[in-house]
């Protein structure tokens, strides 16, 4: 017999199916351990997803996480219920990305259940912590802006405000990194392939979403768009529970799908199978992955396809929901629309949003131009999450014709009416029309500026930290300032203190709820400031350097396991993670470390002794075409080959790449860190939340005034912060002295790069990474995000970091203010901040 009842369990013993004595009975709602232990077992044996009689960890993963669910779908349905009810306003956010990260953990924690989970697994012979690990990482987004989104999520659910996600349910999330001898190797990361317990599918809820066709005008002038290929969108929900909240909000995922008359059974018959099934082929396509390459038409015109597609399902689902209102009974005035419905576009990727929203409301629900447009302008708002002009999306018109003929003819509409107004009532910025109109109809490549349609058709814009939100205003968007003042705002970006602190750091957050004598920071941050009086006290400094010192201890587990390397936990923990990029500068780092690495070898036994000894991690993905990203990988990676392996100076410097770094991998790492790196060229990052993440953990900042940091250091004090290099305002003339020559580099600088091309690390051709740093201009070269400029004052500053660190109460205390001034950063307060003053959203309680 093949699926044989006997099997090993994970601690090698024979186990069969779940422990005898645990009798599988259904309890969705159990709190006390043994109803549990029954319930979990029950969907072990009643929910199989393998062969019987298995209950290993895979299992065993499964099993508890259906048994949170039930618990979870209680309150869920409540939720829904009562939103219906009472029917308020509602927030929808609209995001081309979500980066979930494991949901079990964060699930028992936000209901409280931990102890009751963990003792029931006991019971079954399993622990907790090996359970959760088993779930892998919803990692549908790239970084900074999906995360986010994940972390809005959690607040809004946790201050009871009516509001959705709204996304699309891509089968290959973001790719698994690998590391080679050629460095980054990019996987598919399935995090399907065995099945999700966290959605549930609605096959009530499908809409149909068209591409392609024609604009049909009827006598009376009525316009229609038909004709093309119409796929459907099908509802995937994932429960998003508040913390020791019953409200449980929904995160709607949208799966495209063929239905089976579009199925062509006679071509099938007739052996041209691929045929047959074009339209289910053409469907899966849509959903399969996340960004897919752009650099073909072919590609460019999937992502179009998705972002309209998720546009489209969602507006359906919003208008059809707003009509299902219990008071409406069949009758409704547009114009309540806006009270009760308020959109944000997570940056200009769900854009189509604004011209679905009008076709939907001329062409389907019969309202005039003018009606349309006062509703969907109250109801859109927008986040801008970059400055950087080539993430600002321009979509080329051709294909925009092509595939969403309709639209185009809104979009030209709405920018014939904007350059109207202009033309009648602010003439002085005629001659500012040609960058701000939305259509840029250059003729060699006429294209359609998202960011503009945005800005002209939303009633709010925002930045995401002060200084991003000054620069949107007095430069990307000066001009539309003039004409909307009171349009532009400022929401300073923030992160979940669950997530990335109550549960990520246990140790540190009982000393924390010890000291505060209350666990409330953890929904109301600011409390974190009482710890500032403390920041000097012997007790709390011993019990805090031992709490870190456990996360340092797990993290050099985890390293040990993922890397091989044997890092020491007495070294000083020196993170930089994050996507990679040139602006983030991981170069300058890594040529931090190598100039490190040439002083201390040259340096005589006793002058090492003096030093701090570091260990530092660098992890973080490359997109897979951003060859001078790839290229720093391969870097990193290759000084650590050499350094970790040089007995000259291992005990002071150990250099680690931390592969596939995700939200699991972050949760490891930030608990354990002691300084970490936020060092993009002032003025590039619009804020960063990772540097909110370290700061949270007690983890000291050595970072430029870019982005948040500007807010971080101002609320933890100047004296907790290693702060170095240009500012923004003076970046421009910086790169105009450099273009007329007058750079001079610092003699450290130039030892490092000609350390690298003396071939120390390797005969690899790092040329064009080293020569993006020479010259004075040129694309991809002169130095442009100024790494050598940066330099000198970034080795004086880890000079300080050095000396500070020595002085291990000073360090302590260090840790502890930046803990203490983390309350702002709490993205409970920024959707609050959203909710009043952008959404107009009132929180709604289920009772
Ligand atoms: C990030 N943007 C910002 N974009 O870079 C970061 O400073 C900010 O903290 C964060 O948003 C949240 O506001 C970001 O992650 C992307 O990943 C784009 C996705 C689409 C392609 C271009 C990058």
């Amino acid at each position: 017999m093949a699926a044989t009842a006997e099997v090993k369990g994970n601690n090698g013993a024979a186990k069969l199916g779940v422990p005898g004595k645990i009798p599988p009975v259904s309890y969705p709602l159990a709190e006390e351990p043994n109803e549990i232990a029954s319930n979990i077992s029950f969907h072990a044996k009643y929910s199989p997803h393998f062969s019987p009689f298995k209950f290993e960890p895979e299992q065993a993963y499964l099993a508890t996480a259906e048994s949170v669910r039930d618990r979870l779908i209680q309150q869920w349905n409540e939720t829904y219920l009562h939103y219906h009810k009472t029917d308020p306003k509602q927030t929808y956010y609209l995001s081309m990305e979500y980066l979930q990260g494991r949901a079990l953990t964060n699930a028992i924690g936000n209901l409280g259940i931990e102890g009751a989970y963990a003792d029931a697994l006991k019971k079954l012979g399993n622990g907790l912590e090996e359970i959760v690990e088993q779930e892998k990482d919803a990692a549908l987004g790239n970084g900074g802006l999906g995360r986010l989104a994940s972390c809005f999520l959690d607040s809004m659910a946790t201050l009871n405000l009516p509001a959705w996600g709204y996304g699309l349910r891509y089968r290959y999330g973001l790719f698994k990194q690998r590391i080679t001898k050629d460095g980054q190797e990019e996987v598919a990361e399935d995090w399907l392939e065995k099945f999700s317990p966290w959605e549930i599918v609605r096959h009530d809820v499908i809409f149909p979403v068209r591409f392609f066709g024609h604009v049909e005008v009827n006598p009376s002038g009525f316009r229609k768009w038909i004709g093309g290929e119409v796929v459907q969108a099908l509802a995937y929900d994932v429960p998003i529970p508040g913390y020791r909240t019953k409200n449980t909000n929904s995160l709607r995922l949208w799966e495209a799908k063929a239905c089976a008359q579009d199925f062509n059974l006679f071509l099938f018959n007739d052996g041209q199978y691929e045929s047959a099934g074009q339209l289910h082929s053409r469907a899966g396509q849509i959903c399969a992955v996340l960004y897919p390459g752009d650099a073909t038409e072919n590609g460019k015109l999937l992502r179009l396809k998705q972002q309209f597609f998720l546009c489209s399902a969602s507006l359906q689902d919003i208008i059809f929901r707003f009509k299902q209102r219990k008071d409406a009974s069949g009758s409704w005035k547009w114009s309540e629309f806006p009270k009760k419905v308020s959109v944000q576009l997570n940056d200009t990727h769900p854009t189509l949003a604004i011209p679905e929203l009008m076709r939907l409301l001329m062409d389907e629900e019969g309202l005039g131009w003018d009606e349309a447009w006062d509703v969907t302008t109250k109801t859109i708002a927008y986040t801008n999450h970059t400055v950087l002009p080539e993430a600002l999306e321009k979509w080329s018109q051709t294909v925009m014709w092509k595939l969403l003929p309709r639209h185009m003819e809104i979009i030209e509409e709405i920018d014939k009416r904007f350059m109207a107004m202009i033309h009648t009532s602010r003439t002085d910025l005629e001659s500012k029309l040609p960058s701000m109109r939305i259509l840029d109809n250059n003729p060699q490549k006429p294209v359609v500026r998202m960011a503009n349609l945005c800005v002209v058709s939303s009633h709010t814009v925002n930045g995401v930290a002060q200084l991003h939100s000054d620069i949107l205003k007095s430069e990307l968007f000066v001009d539309y300032v003039s004409i909307w003042p009171s349009k532009f705002q400022n929401k300073t970006n923030g992160i979940t203190p669950r997530r990335w602190l109550r549960f990520c750091s246990p140790e540190l957050s009982s000393i924390i709820t010890k000291w505060l004598n209350t666990d409330q920071w953890v929904t109301n941050l600011d409390l974190l400031a009482g710890l500032r009086k403390f920041a000097d006290n012997e007790d709390l400094q011993s019990e805090w350097a031992s709490a870190k010192m456990a996360n340092k201890r797990r993290l050099s587990q985890y390293i040990l396991h993922v890397t091989g390397a044997t890092i020491d936990p007495n070294s000083l923990f020196d993170i930089q993670v994050k996507r990679i990029h040139e602006y983030k500068r991981q170069l300058m780092n890594i040529l931090g470390v190598i100039y490190r690495y040439k002083k201390l070898k040259e340096m005589k036994p006793e002058e090492k002794r003096k030093m701090t000894s570091r260990t530092v991690m660098i992890g973080g993905k490359a997109f897979a075409t951003y060859t001078n990203a790839k290229l720093i990988v391969k870097l990193v990676n290759d000084v650590g080959g050499v350094v970790n392996t040089d007995p000259d100076v291992n005990d002071y410097l150990k250099v680690v790449f931390v592969p596939n770094y995700n939200v699991s991998v972050a949760e490891m790492l930030i608990p354990g860190s002691e300084l970490s790196q936020h060092i993009s060229t002032a003025g590039m990052e619009a804020s960063g939340t990772s540097n909110m993440k370290f700061a949270l953990n007690g983890c000291l900042i050595i970072g430029t005034l870019d982005g948040a940091n500007v807010e971080i250091r101002e609320e933890i004090g100047e004296d907790n912060f290693f702060l170095f290099g240009a500012r923004a305002d003076e970046v421009p003339k910086l790169r105009k002295d450099r273009e007329n020559g007058l750079f001079k580099p610092d003699p450290r600088f130039e030892e490092a790069k000609q350390f690298v091309k003396s071939g120390a690390f390797g005969s690899y051709d790092y040329s064009p990474l080293l020569d993006s740093l020479e010259g004075n201009s040129g694309y991809g070269r002169g130095d442009y995000f100024l790494v050598g400029h940066d330099f000198p004052s970034y080795m004086d500053a880890q000079e300080r970091v050095d000396q500070a660190y020595k002085d291990r109460k000073r360090w302590l205390k260090m840790s502890i203010m930046s803990t203490a001034g983390s309350g702002k950063f709490s993205s409970d307060r920024t959707i609050a901040e959203y909710a009043k003053e952008i959404w107009n959203i009132q929180e709604c309680n289920v009772p």
